[in-house]
C-alpha cells in the first residue's frame, strides 16, 4: 500500500496519498475546492466531476479529518493560507475518517476582529491549537525547552529527573498541594530545589526540566498552579558564576529561536532582539526605581509595576539583581557576612517580568540549621536535607526559569496561560 505523504514533500506530476484536516471549501458549479491541512503545511486539493470523490464532498465539514488519493498538478496557487503555492492536488478518490460537527471554536478567523475569549479556548484547547498563532507559541516553546537541555548537555551538565512527591516543603511558606500517600501526608513538589542540590553536591553540574505545583490562591496573569521550570545547580559556583551561566543560555534559546522559528516569529509579528545584560545590587535597583518617580522602600520584594518600571528603564535587557536582603530569600539562600545581612541571591527580570531566581546555597549543616528555625520551619522535617551536607558538600549555586513564564515574556503574550498548552489555575482542571 502507498505511504501518506506530508504535504510539503509533495512534488509536481505524481500520485500521492496526504492526511489532515479540512480548513476551507468552495463549491463551484463545475470543481470543487479543499484547502487540506497537516503539521506540514496547507495544500489546495481540487475535485473534478468525473472523481469518486464529487459525491463525497457535500459530506464534507470544516475540520473533518480526512485522507485524500491525487495527483499533483503544477499551479500557481494565491490563497494567503496556501503554503504549497506552486501545486494543487487533484482528487481522485477521498475517505473520511473522523467526521467534525458543530465546532465550539473557529479555527481560521474571516474577521480578524472576532475575538474567541481566552476562557473558551482554554475549554477547546485541542481545537485552540489548530489555530496557527498558537501552534505557532508552542512551536516556539518546542525550541526553548529544546535548547536549554542542548545547552546545558554541551557544556558537559547532567540531566536529572527530580521527584514530584515530596515530604517537606521546598521553598517555605504555605503554597503546597497536600496529598495522601498510602498513610502519609506528603505535597507535590513546589520547585525541584533540594534535589538539585543533593545531586549536585556529588555530581557537580546538573540541570533538570520538571513540573512544580503551587497552592498560589490568586489568580493572576503571571502565575498558574502548575508550572514548568528550567534549573540548573552547579558545584563550586558562586552566583556571580551562575548568572553567567543564564545570561549565555537565555542568549542561546534566543538565538536558536530567531534562527528555527522565523515563520512563528512572523505569524505572531514579533520582532526578537538579543538582550543585554545588566547587573545591579538589591540596594542600587531599589535607588534607581525611587529616582524614577516610582516610590519603594529598602527592604519590600518588587510588585508587577516596579518590574514593569525597570522595563521601561533598561529595555531588551535581562536585569540581574543580586545581593538581596537575607529576610526576603529562602532559608537555604546563603547568608553573607556583614551588619547589612545581604544574601547571595538574586532575581532575573526580562521583559518587565521576573524569569528567573536563584543563587549561592548553604552547605554547611550548622548554617542551614539556623536559617530552617528562624523560618519558623522545624529542622527535623528537613534531617534527610541538612545531612547530605555533613558527607562532604562543596559551595554550589543555581537557579530555575518558569518555562511558561519565560515563553510569555518571550513572546509578550498578556497572559500566562497562552504559554501553557494545559492550564492548571485555581478554577481549571479540564481539559
Ligand atoms: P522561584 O519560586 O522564584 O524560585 O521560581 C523560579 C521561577 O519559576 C517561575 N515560577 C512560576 N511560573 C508560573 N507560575 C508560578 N506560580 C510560578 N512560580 C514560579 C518564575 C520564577 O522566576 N527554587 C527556586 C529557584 C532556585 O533558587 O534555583 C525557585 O523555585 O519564572
Amino acid at each position: 500500500m502507498q505511504k501518506r505523504i506530508f504535504i510539503k514533500d509533495l512534488i509536481v506530476n505524481k500520485e500521492f496519498i496526504v492526511a489532515g484536516w479540512v480548513q476551507e471549501l468552495r463549491d463551484l458549479s463545475n470543481i470543487k475546492f479543499i484547502l487540506l491541512r497537516d503539521m506540514t503545511g496547507v495544500v489546495q486539493c481540487t475535485i473534478k466531476k468525473d472523481s469518486s470523490a464529487w459525491e463525497k464532498f457535500a459530506d464534507l465539514t470544516l475540520e473533518s479529518v480526512i485522507k485524500i488519493n491525487g495527483k499533483t498538478k503544477e499551479a500557481n496557487v494565491k490563497s494567503e493560507e496556501v503554503s504549497v503555492k506552486n501545486l494543487e492536488l487533484e482528487v481522485s478518490d477521498l475517505d473520511i475518517l473522523n467526521k467534525a460537527e458543530n465546532l465550539p471554536i473557529q479555527i481560521i478567523k474571516k474577521d480578524k476582529s472576532i475575538q474567541t475569549d481566552l476562557s473558551k479556548r482554554l475549554d477547546h484547547r485541542y481545537l485552540d491549537i489548530r489555530r496557527k498563532e498558537i501552534k505557532a507559541i508552542f512551536k516556539i516553546q518546542n525550541t526553548i525547552i529544546n535548547s536549554f537541555r542542548e545547552f546545558f548537555y554541551s557544556q558537559n551538565f547532567i540531566e536529572i529527573q527530580p521527584p514530584g512527591i515530596i515530604a517537606t516543603s521546598t521553598e517555605g511558606g504555605t503554597n503546597l498541594f497536600k496529598a495522601k500517600y498510602f498513610d502519609k501526608n506528603v505535597y507535590l513538589a513546589q520547585s525541584p530545589q533540594l534535589y538539585k542540590q543533593m545531586a549536585a553536591i556529588s555530581l557537580e553540574r546538573v540541570y533538570s526540566t520538571s513540573p512544580v505545583w503551587r497552592a498560589e490562591k490568586h489568580n493572576t496573569i503571571r502565575h498558574l498552579n502548575e508550572a514548568r521550570q528550567m534549573d540548573i545547580e552547579v558545584a563550586f559556583a558562586d552566583e556571580f558564576e551562575v548568572m553567567k551561566y543564564l545570561e549565555d543560555s537565555v542568549v542561546f534559546i534566543i538565538k536558536k529561536v530567531l534562527d528555527k522559528n522565523k515563520e512563528e516569529l512572523k505569524i505572531l509579528n514579533l520582532n526578537l532582539k538579543i538582550p543585554q545584560s545588566k547587573y545591579l545590587s538589591y540596594k542600587d535597583a531599589v535607588e534607581i526605581l525611587n529616582k524614577n518617580g516610582y516610590k519603594m522602600k529598602y527592604g519590600d520584594d518588587f510588585d508587577p509595576l516596579a518590574e514593569k518600571k525597570f522595563d521601561e528603564i533598561y529595555k531588551d535587557t535581562i536585569l540581574f539583581i543580586h545581593d538581596w536582603p537575607q529576610s526576603l530569600k529562602p532559608f537555604y539562600i546563603w547568608p553573607k557576612e556583614g551588619k547589612e545581612k545581604l544574601s547571595g541571591g538574586f532575581d532575573a527580570l526580562y521583559g518587565g517580568i521576573e524569569i528567573s531566581s536563584g543563587g549561592k546555597r548553604i552547605h554547611i549543616p550548622e548554617l542551614l540549621t539556623e536559617e530552617i528555625k528562624k523560618r519558623d520551619l522545624n529542622p527535623k522535617d528537613f534531617s534527610w536535607y541538612i545531612d547530605a551536607f555533613r558527607t562532604g558538600a562543596p559551595p554550589h549555586s543555581g537557579w530555575s526559569i518558569g518555562l511558561e513564564r519565560f515563553t510569555m515574556t518571550l513572546l509578550k503574550l498578556d497572559n500566562i496561560r497562552e504559554a501553557c498548552l494545559f492550564p492548571r489555575d485555581r478554577d481549571r482542571l479540564t481539559p
